[in-house]
This record gives C-alpha cells, sequence and structure tokens, in this order.
C-alpha cells in the first residue's frame, strides 16, 4: 500500500531544541579549522573553547557548531546546558585546492550516537568544480541524520571556479534553493545587502529555514541591523562565530541578538 514515508513522523523542525518559536540562533566555533590562529587574535581568550561553550549557555543559543574534536574534548561537561550541532565536514585554508571542496571529518552515526549531537552541518560549495562529490556526500548525510530524527544545516555557500560573484541576490538564492532542494531543515546563508534582497532569498527556500551567516566582526549597529532586516525578510535567525566571540563581551551583543530574533525588538530599542 501507499504511503507517504515516515519522514514527517520523524522530524518537525519546530519540535527540534535547536530552534526556540520556529527561529535558532547557531553559534559557531569552527573557525580554528577554517581560519586558523588569526581569528583568536583580537581576544586571545577566544582560543579557549571553554571560554565559548559558557557563552553558549545565553537563552539565545539555540545551538554551538563545533567540530568532532572540539566536541568529543568539551561537550560532556555542557551537555545540560547547550544544544550541540556536529559540523561534521570543513578544512584550513593552508592548502591550494584546484577548487573549493571541504571533506567529512565526522559521521552522522558518529556525531548522533556517540557524541550526543541534536543537529548536524554540511558546508555545500555551489558552484565548485567539486559540488557533484560534496553533493553526494551530503545525500548520506541528509538521509542518515533523518533517519536519526537529527536536524540538518546547510551551510549554503556559492563559491568556486563557476561562482564569478558570491554577494548577488541571484547567485546566493540559487544557493539557498539548493539547500531546500536536497533536503535541508535549515540553510545558512550571507546577507545579500538588503532586506528586499533578503526577501527574494527566503522565497526561494520555501519550508526549509533561513539563517544569516554573521561574516566578519562589525559594529553593533552594523551588525544588527542586517539580522533584523533577515527577521523582517522571513528569515529565521542567524548562525554567528566572529560578531560574537570576538567581542570582549560576548554576553552583551547576545542580550541583544535575543531581542531582535526572538522579542521582535527593534535596532533603535536595543542600542
Ligand atoms: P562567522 O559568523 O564568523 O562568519 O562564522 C560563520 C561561519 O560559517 C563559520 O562556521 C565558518 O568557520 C566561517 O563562517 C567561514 O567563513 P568564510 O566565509 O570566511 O569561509
Amino acid at each position: 500500500m501507499w504511503s507517504a514515508g515516515k519522514f514527517h513522523d520523524m522530524l518537525n523542525i519546530d519540535d527540534s531544541p535547536i530552534t526556540r518559536n520556529g527561529n535558532s540562533l547557531i553559534l559557531a566555533y569552527d573557525h580554528g579549522l577554517e581560519h586558523g590562529p588569526v581569528d583568536f587574535e583580537d581576544v586571545p581568550e577566544s582560543a579557549n573553547p571553554e571560554r565559548v561553550f559558557e557563552v553558549a549557555r545565553h537563552d539565545a543559543v539555540t545551538a554551538l557548531a563545533v567540530q568532532k574534536g572540539v566536541a568529543e574534548q568539551y561537550y560532556p561537561d555542557y551537555e545540560d546546558d547547550v544544544n550541540l550541532l556536529v559540523k561534521l565536514n570543513g578544512t584550513s585554508n593552508l592548502w591550494q585546492p584546484d577548487d573549493y571542496y571541504s571533506p567529512l571529518n565526522c559521521t552522522v552515526d558518529y556525531a548522533v550516537e556517540e557524541l550526543g549531537a541534536d543537529a548536524v552541518g554540511y558546508t555545500l560549495y555551489a558552484g565548485s568544480n567539486h559540488e557533484d562529490r560534496m553533493a553526494e556526500t551530503f545525500r548520506d548525510v541528509q538521509e542518515a541524520a533523518h533517519r536519526h530524527g537529527v536536524p540538518v544545516v546547510m551551510w549554503a555557500y556559492p563559491r568556486g571556479r563557476g561562482v564569478k560573484n558570491d554577494k548577488k541576490t541571484g547567485v546566493i538564492s540559487y544557493a539557498a534553493r539548493i539547500g531546500l532542494e536536497l533536503g535541508s531543515d535549515i540553510v545558512k546563508c550571507k546577507y545579500p545587502g538588503s532586506r528586499k534582497d533578503m526577501e527574494k532569498v527566503v522565497r526561494m527556500t520555501g519550508r526549509t529555514k533561513v539563517v544569516m551567516s554573521g561574516g566578519s566582526k562589525r559594529s553593533d549597529e552594523a551588525f544588527l541591523t542586517d539580522v533584523h532586516d533577515t527577521m523582517e525578510a522571513g528569515g529565521n535567525g542567524l548562525a554567528v562565530g566572529r560578531n560574537v566571540f570576538q567581542r570582549e563581551n560576548p554576553t552583551e551583543i547576545l542580550d541583544k541578538l535575543e531581542g531582535v530574533i526572538y522579542d521582535e525588538k527593534s535596532v533603535e530599542e536595543l542600542l
């Protein structure tokens, strides 16, 4: 007999601990792998994962995204207070690839069964000559994650030889749409520069949620304005690293982000 499939019994992203009233604030801390020590230079104590795990206890944070090694060493001390998102792939920027590629460093089974992941994350470089290989790996990741009942967040980055301008709204939207097509529950996208353009991105992703990618450190006002406009555009929050852990007082900015993402506060009110 025909059946609609088991997927809908397995996963409702709004019931997942990584969302709060439908929205998310994912604190990303995989920069030691992706960028290296340079990201910790301004605030040297940010190199210590314990500092970021402590910060992730904030109510605004719905998940902390880290690589396997950091999860193994530190998550056992925080599992009661922090939701874990294991970033499954990732690579350093020390090598010279012929085009962008991000290898799988951890399986879904290991992330969920051994590390206690509440969600998993995967970068897909749409437009790279290795997009096909990465999409195949993503297929396995997505199916395994949904079988375990955990959501999948795609770092939807248009990047590689096929991409002339990764800041164009059409290009960002295309990468985001690939997230819906391939089965992501949330896509993490760069802010395309205006609320109107963010609306176009959101329109492309259907029921897949969109979170804005934090980017390099900026003033409170500039950063909060983009997050606010993302929410107004129908987005579902933020995945952020440097704009939190590179601040002397990460809690202060998380208080403000809580207002913008969950309480519909304006930037003026918060500053
Ligand atoms: P940021 O908010 O600091 O940009 O962090 C989000 C993130 O996706 C990290 O998970 C990742 O390490 C980094 O950005 C990748 O940045 P880039 O765009 O420079 O590759």
